[in-house]
């Protein structure tokens, strides 16, 4: 995020687009809620489906899965035409604006119509509203990104914040909902393929000569495969033939899971770190048990680039070892000596690696201090509700990390598979607030399966009654890729045509049916578009859920 949770409701309106926020971000879903319901702020929900926070919003676009950039092409178009542009910010702060309105003032409402679905005056009202606000913010997550253009829908949002200066104060920017409690924290610290810590590019000489000279030995100055490349250059004559899985379950959560199952057997030599034996462990040649978040030290990095700590309240079961143990153990074994007397001597390390960790210390997170990165200062503030701060909560306040903010615009692309006659619905994934991915962990929960026991299929009540489906019915749905059992569950939460599946259940996991096309760029799989047909298969009504699956 470019902004913190500190400064949240300064903003006039938020502009949510892509997240199911009050399922899948709670905390921040409950904020927004908060300063819509009690403050006065206005909200935009985009979104092909009604999600809770939809009715609080003063409008919801429901636009067609997968038509977003056209959507946020058509927006700017509005803000452009209407007077709304903040042209002080673009002179100053930006470059690139001419040749992006080329591309922007192609999208007329008109247009936007035809291929979203949102009716044109809808689209008008939202640009204006979002123009005129004094300061505004966006907050985005999968529902945008998941996408072969994926890429493209974060430019478009970028410029529409740019558009309208809506960038750099407290209350506005570009907020990305980071999803796994450390993913932001894994991405700091070059759990990518082509970074090292601190997002430097592997490719840099000056790059390479500083960590070489902090770890004392050669680093690879190319960029590896992403996780999407990897399984696909499994089982392929010159592909990967031995892996190391630490704490992600792709048998379900890849896309196609038919084809990552093929990728996963033909390796020569599997390796599985969970800490439980997941549906991929069981395909491991060897699996090493280790511990959960409650069992050790160390810390987490939050979306909004918050640094905290986390503290060991249990002991571990059986032979469970935390993960840098059980690194520290291979290294050593691999003639490579690691040893770290504690989690905060990991931290002295990682801040001279990181430039964007600088000053990070465990003398200050033990203290309770919000350390937001980028930290170069040790100098500690306190907010207005006493919180003690050090680093940067908002980012990009005087200049962006490149100096100008480009703007880039993009044609809209339609997605790789669209309905036809054979498989006419579109099917988007996602998530509900009672389960985590796959399951592996929140289905070993009683009162997590009292509430949401099995899988179920989100469809909209017209397209029910063209196909004759009653509520709770059994249903088969079937994509090119192949096909699941489960349970229609009948609302006028999906938009005509789309049905929705969480994709949690492995006796029904979604992932059969989704498809391995990936966005070119950053190789995110298209999990929010495909094309699906729906049949009963004559197995009755079932019990319907006692708890909805829609809180509030
Ligand atoms: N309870 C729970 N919370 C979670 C997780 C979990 O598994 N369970 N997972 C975590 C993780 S890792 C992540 S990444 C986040 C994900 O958080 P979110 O992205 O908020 O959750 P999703 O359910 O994947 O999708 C969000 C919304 O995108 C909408 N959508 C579908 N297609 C489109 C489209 O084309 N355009 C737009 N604008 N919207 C579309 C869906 O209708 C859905 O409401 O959640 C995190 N939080
Ligand atoms: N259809 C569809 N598929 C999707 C998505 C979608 O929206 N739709 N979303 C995608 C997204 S955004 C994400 S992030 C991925 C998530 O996909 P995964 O990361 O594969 O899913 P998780 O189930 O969170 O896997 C994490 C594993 O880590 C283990 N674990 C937990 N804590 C620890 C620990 O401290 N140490 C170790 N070693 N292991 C631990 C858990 O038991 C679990 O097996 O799925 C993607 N797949
Ligand atoms: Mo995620």
């Amino acid at each position: 995020m470019s902004n913190s949770l500190h400064d949240l409701d300064e903003a006039d309106l938020f502009l949510v687009t892509g997240s199911n926020t009050t399922e899948a971000h709670p905390i921040i879903g409950m904020q927004i809620w908060q300063a819509v319901r009690h403050k006065n702020k206005k909200l935009i929900v985009i979104d092909p489906r009604k999600i809770e926070l939809t009715k609080y919003a003063a409008m919801h676009l429901r636009q067609r899965p997968g038509t977003d950039v056209a959507v946020y092409n058509g927006l700017a178009r509005i803000i452009i035409e209407e007077g709304l542009a903040d042209l002080d910010f673009i002179r100053d702060r930006t470059d690139g604006f001419e040749e992006a309105k080329e591309v922007i003032m192609k999208y007329t409402p008109e247009v936007v119509e035809k291929i979203s679905g949102i009716p044109k005056e809808q689209l008008i009202e939202a640009a204006r509203m979002y123009g005129k606000a004094e300061r505004a913010s966006i907050y985005w997550a999968m529902g945008s990104t998941q996408h072969i253009n994926g890429v493209h829908g974060v430019h478009s949002i970028v410029n529409l914040a740019m558009l309208t200066g809506n960038i750099g104060k407290p209350g506005t920017g570009v907020n990305p909902l980071r999803g796994q409690n450390n993913v932001q924290g894994a991405c700091d610290m070059g759990c990518l393929p082509n970074q090292f810590p601190g997002y430097k590019p592997v490719n840099v000489p000056e790059n390479v000569e500083r960590v070489e000279k902090v770890w004392g030995v050669k680093v690879p100055a190319k960029p590896g495969l992403t996780l999407t490349d990897m399984v696909n250059s499994m089982g392929t004559e010159r592909g990967i033939k031995g892996l190391y899985i630490m704490g992600e379950n792709p048998m379900m959560s890849d896309p196609d899971l038919n084809h990552a199952k093929e990728a996963f057997e033909s390796l020569e030599f599997l390796v599985v770190q969970d800490i439980f034996l997941t549906e991929t462990a069981e395909l491991a040649h060897v699996v090493f048990p280790a511990t959960s978040f409650a069992e050790k030290e160390g810390t987490f990095t939050n979306t909004e680039r918050r640094i905290q700590r986390v503290r060991k309240a249990v002991k571990p079961p059986g032979d469970a070892w935390e993960d840098t143990k059980i690194i520290c153990s291979l290294s050593k074994e691999m003639g490579y000596p690691m040893e770290y007397p504690s989690a905060s001597k990991v931290m002295d390390e990682l801040a001279s690696v990181t430039p964007i960790y600088e000053c990070v210390s465990y003398e200050y997170l033990d203290k309770g201090v919000a350390v937001h990165w980028p930290c170069n200062s040790c100098s500690i503030d306190r907010t207005s509700c006493g919180t003690l701060i050090m680093g940067t909560p908002v980012l990009h306040e005087e200049k962006f990390t490149r100096g100008a903010g480009k703007f880039l615009a993009f044609e809209f692309q339609p997605p790789t598979e669209w309905p036809d006659d054979e498989y006419p619905l579109i099917l988007t994934t996602g998530r509900n607030l009672w389960h985590w991915h796959g399951g592996s962990q929140t289905r070993k929960v009683s009162s997590l399966n009292e509430r949401s026991p099995e899988p179920y299929m989100e469809l909209n009540a017209a397209d029910a009654k063209k196909m004759g489906i009653k509520n709770s019915e059994e249903v088969e749905v079937t994509s090119k890729r192949g096909g699941i059992t489960l349970k229609a569950v009948i609302s006028d939460r999906p938009t005509p045509g789309v049905v929705f599946i969480p994709w949690h259940y492995k006796e029904a996991a979604a992932n059969i049916l989704t498809i391995n096309a990936l966005d070119p760029q950053a190789k995110i799989p298209e999990y929010k578009v495909c094309a699906v047909r729906v049949e009963k298969t004559g197995g009755g009504q079932k019990e319907p859920n006692r708890y909805s699956h829609y809180p509030g």
